[in-house]
């Protein structure tokens, strides 16, 4: 038996364990740490199983399939249509979004096949439903897409190789920058979300107005037309923006890291269920 004053080490492996217990947003310092491994192991247990108890009995819902419903409920009373095209679609499709060219963003497509792939944005299958559309519902076209989206990543805490997009976008009149942080405003107040706008530039689309929550970025919205619109056939001025939900989520439960948000099964609303 160790004496109570004495510091109590921990192994890397053992701080992991520890860390994957606390509950989402709480802190430990292990140097402080009077407790041994097995005595905050069993404590921390108890605690996350009493946490999805609570859940089971308070909501039964999942975060991520509940923001999804949240946003597509608010886009569709703001007039936008809820769209769900293929994940699983053509490389063409990245080709011609000018994605052949950019090496960074090319390497990190799963491929599927000679010919197909899984989408890592949702823009395609936008673009698809803007050119349908035209002519079919009123101005401004106003469509959007909730959904998987798959891209190889390595660094760490904000990046899933498998995450869930919003993209929004508005087609027609009306189509000006104002416009477009207008709704992105009005989406984050409603989520209450903070954030901050800043200019950023990124390959497919040119010039982007980047929002940011502290460090991290929430979305990039872009102002069109761009001439890779022709290749699309469209051919009217657009709007859009593309948000990850799971940052959305990290953001307004100050997750440590975007693991506790996505598509998971060693985390349920960001508690751990490895008990
Ligand atoms: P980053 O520079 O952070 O890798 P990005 O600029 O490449 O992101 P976009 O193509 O602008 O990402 O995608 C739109 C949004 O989708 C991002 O702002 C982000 O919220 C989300 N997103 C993109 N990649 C990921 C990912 N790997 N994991 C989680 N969310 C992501
Ligand atoms: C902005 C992020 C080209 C009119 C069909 C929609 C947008 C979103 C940028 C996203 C992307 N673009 N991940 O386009 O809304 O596509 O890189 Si449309
Ligand atoms: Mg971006």
């Amino acid at each position: 038996q160790q004496p109570k004053s004495r510091k109590t080490e921990f192994t890397p492996l053992q701080k992991n364990r520890i860390l994957s217990l606390l509950g989402p947003g709480e802190m430990i310092s292990f140097s402080k740490e009077k407790r041994s491994f097995a005595e905050l192991e069993s404590t921390l247990t108890l605690e996350r199983k009493k946490d999805i108890r609570g859940i089971y009995e308070n909501s039964r819902e999942n975060y991520l399939g509940k923001l999804e419903r949240t946003i597509t409920e608010f886009l569709v009373d703001m007039g936008f249509l809820e769209v769900k095209s293929p994940i699983l679609i053509p490389f063409e499709y990245m080709e011609r979004m000018g994605v052949g060219e950019d090496k960074k963003l090319s390497e990190q497509i799963f491929r599927v096949g000679d010919n197909m792939c899984l989408r890592p944005m949702l823009a395609p299958g936008l673009y698809n439903h803007l050119r349908k559309f035209d002519n079919v519902l009123p101005d401004p076209v106003r469509i959007f897409e909730i959904g998987p989206c798959y891209r190889k990543e390595s660094d760490g805490n904000s990046h899933l190789e498998e995450f869930t997009m919003l993209n929004f976008c508005q087609m027609g009149s009306n189509c000006t920058r104002e416009e477009l942080e207008y709704l992105i405003k009005e989406l984050l107040d409603f989520l209450g979300i903070e954030y901050e706008i800043v200019a950023d530039s990124c390959m497919v689309y040119g010039d982007t107005i980047d929002v940011m929550h502290k460090k991290m970025e929430l979305s990039s919205a872009v102002v069109g037309p761009v001439p890779m619109d022709m290749d699309w056939g469209v051919n009217k001025p657009w709007i859009g923006a593309g948000f990850g939900l799971e940052r959305l989520l990290k953001a307004k439960h100050d997750f440590k890291n975007i693991k506790r948000a996505g598509r998971s099964e060693s985390y349920y609303n960001g508690v751990s269920i490895n008990l």
